[in-house]
């Protein structure tokens, strides 16, 4: 049996780091929930070993180039829960994250028949680095009155809007009309997924039969430098501060058990730091950690990267202790 998941993330929000980070816990076993399936061990191990070499070394693994392109196939079986013992070939595509500002750049020709064999996969991983909300516009408090010169007089407090206020979002600056303009991390997304819901045949807010849920997880990357203030707090909380138009969106177009938010420390540190490096590469416990909020409102912790894929591929029961 064949599940795909497709792992979707502009360039820099950790992709290769996590796929890396999972592939390499498999191989040495740090990883409860799945084991890698010896009985179906694949002949061509190129992509498992290319996924994994760079963190064997302490490293980030570089940019992914259009040439480093990858698809990571792993003989998976289940190993605890309801779902033990299912086995399946697990297919994610590891690629530059640019290829999504490609399909912005060029509508027309951007969505190739590779996007179209990803919107087809059995659930969704939508990979943002925490820190990645820089593009964020500026935003004016209602009824300011313009300059002499046609220009908004602006403090900085304007900047920020009242959910935006107490959060770690630097004040955006202020723009001119030659300024370039960026999509923002949280619309890019948006777009990508309404292609995706419209190859799948899914017209804006129809929502998926229960019995066939489309499932997007919602992965926050590099927790482990997020600002004090949110270290503890829930991931879902997050998300709606800083990405409240994407909360929005997955909340009119998919039920509440088809979106879940995770985050994540693939490296449980910053690899760039000598001292965190000696320490990664001497860990014998894995460093790595998931939080996500319990049914009963909690936070919990798991050092097993591949939860937020067995949510994917199994729902809750995918994820429970
Ligand atoms: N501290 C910390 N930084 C991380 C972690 N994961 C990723 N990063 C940082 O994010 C950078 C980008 O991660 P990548 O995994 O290369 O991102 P990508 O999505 O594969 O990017 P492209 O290949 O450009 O599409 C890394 O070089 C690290 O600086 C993490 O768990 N902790
Ligand atoms: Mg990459």
């Amino acid at each position: 049996m064949r599940k795909t998941v497709t792992v979707l993330g502009v360039t820099g929000s950790g992709k290769s780091t996590w796929i890396g980070a999972l592939t390499d816990g498999l191989y040495r076993g740090a990883v409860s929930r799945v084991k890698f399936d010896e009985e179906n061990w694949p002949d061509n191990t190129t992509g498992i070993d290319q996924a994994r070499s760079y963190l064997q070394t302490g490293q980030f693994p570089i940019h992914t180039s259009e040439e480093m392109r990858t698809l990571v196939e792993l003989p998976i079986r289940v190993s605890r829960g309801p779902n033990v013992h299912e086995a399946f070939t697990l297919k994610m595509s590891d690629y530059d994250g640019e290829l999504i500002e490609k399909l912005f750049t060029d509508r027309t020709h951007g969505w190739d028949d590779a996007w179209s064999r990803r919107a087809r996969a059995d659930s969704f991983l939508i990979l943002i680095r925490h820190d990645f909300t820089k593009c964020l516009r500026p935003l004016v408090r209602p009824g300011r009155k313009l300059r002499q010169d046609g220009m908004l007089s602006l403090s900085p407090d304007d900047l920020a809007a009242p959910p935006l206020l107490n959060t770690s979002v630097p004040p955006a600056p202020l723009s001119s009309f030659d300024d370039p303009r960026y999509v923002p991390t949280s619309l890019a997304l948006i777009e990508l997924l309404q292609w995706i819901r419209d190859a799948r045949g899914l017209s804006p807010i129809e929502q998926t039969p229960i019995a066939e849920p489309l499932r997007i997880g919602i992965v926050l990357t590099a927790w482990d430098a997020v600002d004090g203030r949110w270290r503890n707090s829930k991931p879902e909380e997050f998300l709606a501060v800083h990405h409240a138009i994407l909360r929005d969106y997955l909340r009119c177009n998919f039920r509440d058990d088809e979106v879940r938010v995770f985050s994540l420390s693939a490296t449980g540190g910053d690899l760039s730091d000598h001292q965190f490096r000696q320490r990664y590469l001497s860990a014998t416990d894995p460093v790595s950690r998931v939080w996500w909020t319990n049914s009963r409102g909690d936070v919990v912790e798991d050092a097993d990267l591949s939860i937020p894929l067995c949510w994917a591929l199994f729902g809750e029961s995918g994820i429970t202790p």
